[in-house]
């Protein structure tokens, strides 16, 4: 059977479409982008710390350096309009990509994290003190853990944890219980990038909004393999990056309703984000402005938007699918062995990640020996470290799936996993 023929989205004609696909690999790293005769073929599952870029989106960025590259809102020269037309319109691509009412609420930031960072501070310093709480997962990114973590800190307010069950789900019945009335921000992952748990974050946010809370959704694993609509979920802040969903680095969106937006201080001061400044003081721009201090990443905005048009031709829906599939077919081949251990939810209900390990193998190790096999896995806490301890281990191993993967690609994983079975038995 054709490779297209077995998936919900025409893999053959995706792949064809990521140049870096046909890479080979080798081990020599001292000539970044180039093979030996000797290399082969590359098996990229790590998708889940970064995706690879197709050929549209690429073009976008070298199209924008090739014929239009200028500042944005500051020249009425033709380069600098177009570049601010460009820059302006990619914020309402974002919004109709997650269901906002518009530009006003899709702040551009360098990531997820500095998504979670601005919240933090220019929401968290001013609205929070002792008494109050935050109320975070045990699975939260360190993006939003320590974030949070540190504000709690400066603020006097407490930060609380909904616990994991055994199976890798969020325990429900223990959030309702740590959501009260001294809550003001729930703030939790919509697909974690460990357990691969698909949180139910529309239940949190009408917990949260019962006692008048907030609710911050960081979506990095999730807006670029799911369909997302903010206001379905009824977010208060939503936050995912660039660089996981086929846009470059250098990216990352903070939707905000608009009326808490409105309400926040800035979080940076400079240039681009003031209406007006005198010696003893000055005013802020309108949204989403005010929240965008200094020249922007014009280029990554404007090639997100690309990636966003790529992502939505191919369909969201599909795309989760296809994420569903592949994971549980990893799912289903890692637990062939029996001395393998997969944390999170089954394998028919989980996003398209699996963390795992080999028992007397450290994950480092099995990440290594996957290399020689040109599998790229991720080895290490995945930024999740209080959640590794809670498992146990130092780290995981952990294969993450997207668009222009295979069937056969989670083969040559699990023939290296086979290898390094053996090499430590
Ligand atoms: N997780 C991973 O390999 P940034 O780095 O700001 O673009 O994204 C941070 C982040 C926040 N939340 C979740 C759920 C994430 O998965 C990530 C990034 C990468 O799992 C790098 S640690």
């Amino acid at each position: 059977m054709g490779v297209q023929e077995s998936y919900p989205i025409d893999v053959e004609a995706i792949r064809a479409d990521f140049p870096i696909l046909d890479r080979q690999v080798g081990g020599n790293v001292e000539s970044p982008g180039e093979s030996d005769d000797d290399d082969q073929p590359l098996y990229y599952l790590d998708n889940a710390a970064t995706s690879q870029t197709p050929e549209p989106v690429i073009e976008t960025i070298s199209d924008y350096y090739r014929n239009y590259n200028a500042n944005v809102h500051r020249g009425i020269h033709q380069l600098s309009q177009e570049a601010s037309v460009a820059y302006e319109e990619a914020h309402d691509t974002v919004a109709d990509f997650i269901g906002a009412d518009g530009r006003e609420e899709i702040v551009f930031t360098k990531n997820t994290t500095e998504s979670e960072n601005l919240v933090a501070y220019a929401w968290g310093l001013a609205e929070l003190g002792p008494g109050d709480s935050v109320v975070l997962s045990e699975m939260e990114h360190h993006a939003s853990l320590v974030t949070w973590q540190q504000i709690a800190k400066r603020t006097g307010a407490e930060v609380r944890y909904i616990r994991i069950t055994d199976d890798g789900y969020l325990d429900m019945d223990h959030a309702a219980e740590l959501i009260d009335d001294s809550t003001k921000m729930v703030s939790v992952v919509h697909i974690s990038n460990t357990m691969g748990a698909v949180n139910p974050v529309s239940d949190l946010a009408d917990m949260a909004h019962d006692h008048d809370a907030l609710m911050f959704v960081d979506g990095a694993q999730s807006a670029p393999t799911h369909p997302v609509d903010v206001q379905d979920i009824d977010a208060d802040f939503f936050a995912f990056s660039g660089h996981k969903m086929c846009g470059p680095t250098g990216i990352g969106v903070l939707y905000g309703k608009e009326h808490l937006l409105e309400s926040m201080q800035p979080y940076l001061y400079g240039g681009e984000m003031i209406r007006s400044v005198t010696y003893e003081d000055a005013t802020w721009e309108d949204l989403p402005w005010k929240f965008e201090a200094g020249t922007p990443s014009i280029s990554q905005g404007i090639a997100l938007a690309a990636a966003i048009e790529y992502l939505e031709d191919i369909g969201m829906a599909s795309i989760r699918d296809h994420e569903e599939l592949l994971a549980e077919y990893a799912y289903d081949r890692l637990s062939e062995f029996d001395d393998v251990t997969i944390y999170g939810p089954p394998g028919d209900d989980r996003g398209g990640l699996v963390a795992f390990n080999v028992d007397g193998v450290h994950a480092h190790d099995l990440s290594s020996i996957c290399n020689d096999h040109g599998v790229a896995i991720r080895a290490g806490d995945h930024c999740t470290q209080p959640l590794h301890d809670k498992l146990g281990v130092p780290a995981s191993a952990r294969g993450s799936f997207y668009i222009y993967n295979t069937r056969e690609e989670i083969d040559a994983l699990v023939d290296a996993v086979a290898d390094a079975r053996d090499l430590f038995a």
